[in-house]
């Protein structure tokens, strides 16, 4: 067996909590990253046999039995994830009742998976039957796109036509738009459908007044869609209290989804 500390999919999550850390996003054990991993990909770390204990989910997923992730632990520090992989990260696949994660490898020091699991794993089940591709789906707490919760009408329609005015890129990179939800409590199946409710027409969900989800077929696409919102969260918030006499106008952004092609959602532009 290979070292699975060497894993490409361990090391590129380590290396992807250190960054959100460092950039703010993962206060203490804010944050949770789920991966969808083949079992070609696991084979030469893991004996994927050897089931080390099982845990309840409280949900059914039997649309990912079988299925693998490697899962951001709960109460763990996204700062401590590279330091400390085992404790911080765990190997689970989904047993044949779909209510059950089986655990491979991590979670060392007892632990288990998130608290935002029906999040993550409800959210993998709408994205995959929009995109087979669709491998990652991360959640953290970014300033600028938590406090625009608090000043924004908590509409789709608002928030994305917002980011889309806030930075030109927005409109390429997220033609859909965002779907916001209005405050709920963490952690619950509640919110776990709603995300996962909304997922089925955006790849990016706000948390008002808590933080952000993005997905896509590796931890880049996912981190980038999240890290443009924040961008445009950002400038939104460094203007607002300025007077403004300069905006990128709806027809701007026609002529942008005009050059780029973009099948952007144009009710939002109406
Ligand atoms: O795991 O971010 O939403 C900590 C959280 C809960
Ligand atoms: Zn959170």
């Amino acid at each position: 067996m290979k070292n699975i500390l060497e894993a490409p999919f361990v090391v590129e999550l380590c290396q992807m909590c250190s960054n959100m850390y460092r950039l703010g996003w993962d206060e203490r054990n804010g944050g949770n990253i789920s991966y969808l991993l083949e079992e070609e990909q696991l084979k030469d770390y893991l004996d994927v046999t050897r089931v080390i204990k099982e845990i309840p989910t409280g949900f059914d997923a039997s649309y990912l039995i079988g299925r693998y992730f490697i899962v951001t632990g709960t109460g763990k520090y996204f700062k401590n994830v590279e330091k400390k992989p085992e404790e911080s990260l765990g190997i689970i696949r989904i047993k044949e009742d779909g209510t059950t994660a089986q655990l491979l490898w991590g979670y060392s020091d007892g632990g288990k998976f998130t608290s935002e699991l029906p999040a993550h794993l409800l959210t993998h089940i709408t994205r995959l039957k929009i995109d087979p591709g669709n491998r990652v789906v991360t959640h953290c707490h970014p300033d600028n796109i938590i406090a625009l919760t608090y000043v924004l009408p908590l509409e789709d329609r608002e928030f994305s036509r917002t980011l889309w005015q806030f930075e030109t890129e927005c409109i390429i990179v997220f033609p859909e738009g965002v779907g916001v939800l209005p405050w709920m409590v963490c952690g619950t199946n509640e919110i776990g459908q709603a995300t996962a409710e909304k997922m089925k027409d955006y790849r990016i969900v706000i948390w008002a007044h808590h933080g952000i989800y993005g997905v896509g077929k590796d931890l880049d696409e996912a981190f980038g869609l999240i890290e443009t919102v924040e961008k445009a969260a950002r400038i939104y918030l460094l203007t607002s209290h300025l007077k403004r006499i300069n905006t990128i106008t709806n027809d701007n952004l026609k002529e942008l989804a005009k050059a780029f092609k973009l099948n952007y959602r144009k009710e939002f532009l109406d």
